[in-house]
């Protein structure tokens, strides 16, 4: 177990402390919410309490005009949630990566700012009026495109999720990081806008022998990968902007290509070439990166399917639960490579008995989907884990499954099942059960 500095959780509000036990003694109850036979939630005393019976300053005083921060930013209350990296991870920040603030989010979306950032040679700072978009090898006119151009295709807008292959990688041979930040924070799931792939593609006039595009990214690191023309002319998405505003700089601002439900590095950001061809290219990225060695020594190739995957992100270690028995939220999200989530399961005894969770939200193809399951906990050990299903029919399956099928030299493609131990007192802790 190694423990990290979550130092920027939340502090507890300063609001009534409502004991529930000391209600339910008072006679208080009634039992009237659905998810608790015990207490009223939000059945403080306002007598005696300064904020119900005191004007506060800022009920008093005016506040700022309009304008008075023009990109606006989250309240200062919120500037513990931020994105986060493990700095023994990697031996630099240019080659690194951070993690998305899942266990601070809602719905399905990410905001901007806390989407998580995989760089192999930094940002990338161009000025859009310099980018070019190149297609060149097996078509019949190679093209270069200018911002400009793009902007005068038919455009879509999407949603979906992003996960790097080596999300949950640290967690392969057993419970690491403590926090879901950092065990599945390699995810973030925004609402593209963008050329269809398709048509760029069918601009050049793609020649009959060719099988396989190359992206190439305009960033130091130049990263490219082979993806099958297939592919390339189904869902594949040349994209400038991200929940409605521009690609922010870390997620290759001013274009990155989408590459639905298939592993996060293929998603090329600052997208300055398109090469197009008759055979894979068997560049780094998928050759000594992204493939999974089997104990035969034998590695599998070409596994772009982000698997079906879920996990419970409330409470979990930098989410405790701070409020005590009786009603409590569990939430977390669940995506799929394949399509739409169909059910989460979660359990609370560490997999003996699982209830069907509440998909709550848009159900989306490969998009983010959030489930709760509302229970009333009465105080003991908790072991949750949440297990999700895809529409093709697959389940997550247990991390043992996993290493029986891959053995352990694994990083990438963990979807097994998560467990988290929350203790009386409701601290969490990252766990495995056999
Ligand atoms: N040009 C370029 N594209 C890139 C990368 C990179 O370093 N350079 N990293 C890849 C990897 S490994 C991942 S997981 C995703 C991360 O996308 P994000 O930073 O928007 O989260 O971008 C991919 N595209
Ligand atoms: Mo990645």
């Amino acid at each position: 177990m190694t423990d990290i500095d979550v130092s920027g959780q939340p502090s507890k509000g300063s609001g009534p402390n409502v004991s529930r036990r000391a209600l339910l003694k008072a006679g208080l109850a009634t039992g009237g919410a659905a998810v608790s036979a015990g207490a009223l939630i939000g059945a403080a005393k306002a007598e005696g309490d300064p904020l119900i019976t005191e004007i506060q300053d800022w009920n008093r005083y005016l506040g700022d005009g309009v304008q008075a921060n023009p990109y606006g930013t989250p309240s200062p209350f919120e500037s513990h949630v931020v994105r986060r990296d493990v700095e023994w991870l990697t031996a630099s920040t240019e080659s690194s990566v951070s993690f998305t603030p899942l266990h601070e989010l809602d719905g399905i979306i990410t905001p901007n700012g806390l989407c998580f950032e995989r760089h192999h040679g930094g940002i990338a700072e161009i000025n859009p009026a310099d980018h070019r978009l190149m297609i060149n090898g097996l078509v019949d006119t190679p093209l270069v495109f200018t911002m400009e151009d793009l902007k005068r295709f038919p455009r879509e807008n999407r949603v979906y999720f992003l996960e790097c292959a080596a999300n949950s990688g640290m967690e392969w041979r057993g419970a690491q990081l403590n926090g879901c930040q950092y065990t599945h924070g390699m995810v973030h799931c925004v609402v593209y806008t963008g050329v269809p792939l398709k048509y760029l593609l069918e601009e050049a006039g793609v020649k009959t022998n060719a099988k396989w595009v190359m992206p190439e990214g305009a960033d130091a690191s130049a990263m490219t990968r082979s993806i099958p023309l297939e592919k390339a002319l189904d869902d594949c998405l040349v994209a400038f902007k991200m929940n409605g505003e521009a690609l922010r700089p870390e997620q290759g601002y001013p274009l990155r290509l989408v590459v639905p439900g298939w592993e996060g590095n293929m998603w090329i950001k600052w997208l300055r070439r398109l090469e197009v061809g008759d055979q894979p290219w068997q560049q780094r990225e998928e050759t000594a990166k992204y493939t999974d060695l089997l104990t035969s020594g034998k590695a599998r190739r070409f596994t772009w399917v982000m698997d079906v995957k879920s996990v419970v992100t409330n409470p979990s270690p930098q989410a405790p639960v701070t409020h005590g028995k009786g009603p409590l939220v569990i939430s977390g999200v669940a995506w799929s490579g394949n399509g739409k989530i169909t059910r989460v399961d979660v359990t609370t005894d560490g997999g003996r008995n699982w209830k069907t969770a509440r998909i709550d939200g848009p159900s989306l193809p490969k998009a983010m989907h959030r489930f709760y399951l509302d229970i009333d906990w009465d105080g003991s050990d908790l072991l949750i884990q949440s297990r999700a299903m895809d529409e093709d029919g697959f389940f997550q399956p247990t991390k043992d499954e996993l290493r029986i099928a891959r053995g352990e030299n694994s990083i990438y493609h963990n979807n097994g099942i998560q467990t988290w131990h929350v203790k009386t007192d409701g601290t969490v802790e990252n766990v495995e059960v056999a």
